[in-house]
């Protein structure tokens, strides 16, 4: 019993670790996972976008669906940002990793605001929705507009 109450902590430890731990077997592997994170998120949190801006009908179950892809979409690209990938960067400028510790900061922000826009979207409210993908599309803006060259 013990055993596998230790089994199952030592799982559940090396998930909750994954994003910060996540090891490459080489850069362009990092840079694949990174932009693929981005791209997942992008796709889900367009669909929000959809009904915020009216362009479909509101529907309260899939904006809880995406917001919840999107929250937890929001936590993994960072670790894709290692040693070695500023080197074969396309978009991402130099400053991510000359200014860790700002580009850590706006990671956080991204984390934050879509937590706040899944609580939004449970709320079952299109205004309070509404809101919320505003501020989280302003986070996602002001790092691209640092951070990435176009
Ligand atoms: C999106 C998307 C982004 C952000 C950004 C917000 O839907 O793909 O990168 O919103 O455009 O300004």
């Amino acid at each position: 019993m013990k055993f596998i109450t230790s089994f199952v902590l030592a799982g559940m430890a090396a998930v909750t670790a994954l994003p910060a731990a996540a090891q490459f077997a080489k850069p362009e592997d990092a840079v694949k996972y990174r932009q693929s994170a981005l791209f997942v998120m992008a796709q889900h949190f367009g669909r929000i976008g959809a009904m915020a801006n009216g362009k479909v009908p509101y529907d309260a179950k899939a904006a809880v669906e995406n917001a919840e892809i999107v929250a937890e979409m929001s936590k993994l690209p960072w670790a894709g940002f290692g040693p070695g990938t500023d080197k074969i960067s396309q978009r991402a400028k130099p400053e991510i990793w000359t200014e860790p510790v700002k580009f850590k900061e706006n990671q956080e922000k991204l984390v934050v605001e879509t937590g706040k826009l899944l609580v939004a979207a449970r709320s079952n409210n299109l205004e309070t929705l509404k809101t919320a993908f505003t501020s989280t599309a302003a986070a996602c803006k002001t790092c691209h507009d640092v951070y990435r060259k176009d």
